[in-house]
């Protein structure tokens, strides 16, 4: 397997995670961002769709998104579970994912990649350029406030996001609640709940790399 990874942004953390939580090593090439390696002609002949992360299966079929990612390496490297093991489980750490992509990390995105003047002309990842919609950026906001205060609700009297231990929900929400700082939102005292478990998931091992 191949892993064309970017230390720098948040959707190849998710699977860089992923990856450590399964105690796997694979052999990694870094795409770098900052130089714009992600539209070169060599990186499109990877991924046309100019987005990192990619994972070269075993079979060598190449795979560019994180959910689907994540259901290969859990179907062939179950242990330890991270997508559940009873319908309920799977149901909720899918849900829980799917909410947290679309409610935060579409909100991190639309606010970072709106409001900064280095993404001109780059609002949108991907081989095609999208010009910048500020209102978008000041939407983004609000949404991530919004989201912290549901998370904090949720974690009132839970450990972890959809199950009873870490699962691909945590991974995906601890990555983009943490990559809110490029937008200067952090988790505050206001939210406790999500402040203990932020800090447990910053924590783990798997956070590190
Ligand atoms: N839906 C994809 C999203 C991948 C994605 O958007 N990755 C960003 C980095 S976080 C990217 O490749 N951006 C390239 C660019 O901005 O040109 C996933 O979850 O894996």
């Amino acid at each position: 397997m191949i892993f064309y990874d970017c230390s720098t942004a948040p959707s190849p953390r998710r699977a860089r995670m992923f990856i450590a939580e399964k105690g796997l090593e694979i052999e990694t090439r870094e795409v770098s961002m900052i130089k714009g390696e992600q539209l070169s002609p060599e990186f499109l002949a990877v991924n046309p769709g100019a987005t990192i992360p990619v994972l070269i299966t075993e079979s060598g079929q190449m795979l560019n998104e994180n959910i689907g990612i994540a259901a290969y390496l859990e179907a062939a490297f179950p242990e330890p579970p991270l997508m559940g093991t009873t319908p309920d489980e799977k149901g909720a750490i899918l849900g829980w994912t799917a909410t947290t992509e679309s409610q935060l990390g579409m909100a991190v995105a639309e606010a970072l990649r709106n409001g900064n003047p280095h993404m001109k002309g780059r609002a949108l990842p991907g081989p095609e350029n999208f010009e910048q919609i500020p209102e978008l950026a000041a939407r983004g906001i609000t949404r991530i406030h919004l989201f912290f205060d549901k998370l904090n609700a949720h974690l009132a009297d839970r450990e972890f996001l959809a199950a009873d231990q870490f699962s691909l929900a945590d991974i995906t929400a601890f990555v983009f609640v943490d990559f809110a700082r490029v937008v200067k939102i952090r988790v505050e005292d206001t939210h406790p709940n999500l402040k203990r478990w932020y800090e447990a998931c910053k924590a783990r091992p798997s956070a590190q790399l």
